[in-house]
C-alpha cells in the first residue's frame, strides 16, 4: 500500500457509511481544494500581473503533461478490459487523436494555445524551462502514486475533479473582464472542461463508492483524495512563491 500521510483524526466513524454518506464526506473535503488558495483567488479577481499569469500557464503546462501518463499508470494496473476501455478516454481527452481541423488536437494542444494567448510560445512551453521544482515534485508525487498504487485509489485520486467545472466557470465568468488582453480563443480549454469533468467524476465516484465499503477503506479514500487536494495545492503555493521571487507585483 502506498504510504500517505496517516489521517490526522481516527477514523471519524465506527461503522461504514452508506454510499450518500462517503460521497458527501468525500465533496466536503472541497473546503481543501486549490479554487481557495489565495492565489487563485487573487488571479480569478483580476489581481494578476500578465508575467504572473505567464508563471501560473507554464507551471500547470506541467500538470497538464503529467495527467495523461498518470492516467497510463492507472491503466497499467486495471486487469478489467471494461475498466480500461471507459479510462482510456480520458488520455484521449489530453494527448488527442488528430488535429484542430478536426476538433481532436485535445488538451495539451489546447493549453499550448493558451499559453501563445498569454505570452508564451510553443518552444519555451513545451521546453518545461519555466516549471519549478514545487510543481514538478508535487506533479511527479501524483504520477508515482498512479504508479504503484491500486488502480482503484488512482480512480479515487482524480475526484479532485468533483470541484473543477467551478474553478474552470470562474476562469470562464472572470478572465475575459480582468485579462481583456488574452485572446479568447485560448480560453478554450478551460470550456471544454467542463463537461468532461462531469463524465470522469461519474466513473471516478461509481469506482470509489463500491471499491471502498469498510470503515478502513472509507478513511483510506478521504486520505488518497486529501493527498491529491495537498498536490494542487502545492502547486499553487511553489507558483504563488515563483511570482514573487521572480518580482511581479504580489
Ligand atoms: O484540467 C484538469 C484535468 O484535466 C484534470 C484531470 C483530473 C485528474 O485526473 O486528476 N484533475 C484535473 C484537473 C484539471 N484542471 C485543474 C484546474 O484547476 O484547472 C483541476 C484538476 C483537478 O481538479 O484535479
Amino acid at each position: 500500500m502506498t504510504a500517505l500521510t496517516p489521517a490526522t483524526t481516527a477514523p471519524a466513524h465506527d461503522q461504514p457509511w452508506d454510499r450518500a454518506t462517503f460521497e458527501a464526506a468525500l465533496r466536503a473535503r472541497g473546503q481543501s481544494y486549490h479554487i481557495h488558495h489565495p492565489f487563485n483567488v487573487r488571479m480569478n479577481s483580476g489581481g494578476c500581473s500578465p508575467e504572473e499569469i505567464r508563471i501560473w500557464v507554464a507551471n500547470r503546462f506541467y500538470y497538464q503533461m503529467c495527467i495523461p501518463r498518470k492516467d497510463a499508470a492507472v491503466m497499467s494496473n486495471m486487469p478489467d478490459r471494461s475498466q480500461r476501455r471507459e479510462w482510456i478516454v480520458r488520455m484521449l481527452d489530453h494527448d488527442g487523436q488528430g488535429d484542430y481541423q478536426d476538433g481532436q488536437a485535445g488538451g495539451i494542444e489546447a493549453w499550448t494555445r493558451l499559453g501563445e494567448a498569454v505570452g508564451i510560445d510553443r518552444e519555451r512551453l513545451w521546453s518545461l524551462r519555466d516549471v519549478v521544482p514545487g510543481v514538478r515534485f508535487a506533479c511527479d508525487a501524483y504520477v508515482h502514486f498512479a504508479m504503484h498504487a491500486p488502480w482503484q485509489e488512482g480512480v479515487c485520486s482524480s475526484l479532485t475533479e468533483m470541484f473543477a467545472p467551478q474553478i474552470h466557470k470562474d476562469r470562464l465568468a472572470t478572465w475575459p473582464q480582468h485579462y481583456p488582453w488574452i485572446e479568447a480563443q485560448g480560453l478554450q480549454y478551460f470550456r471544454s472542461r467542463i463537461p468532461l469533468a462531469s463524465r470522469d467524476v461519474e466513473h471516478g465516484l461509481r469506482v470509489t463508492l463500491e471499491h471502498f465499503t469498510t470503515v478502513q477503506q472509507q478513511q483510506r479514500a478521504l486520505d488518497i483524495l486529501q493527498f491529491k487536494l495537498d498536490i494542487l495545492w502545492a502547486m499553487m503555493d511553489a507558483i504563488e512563491r515563483a511570482c514573487a521571487e521572480q518580482g511581479a507585483p504580489t
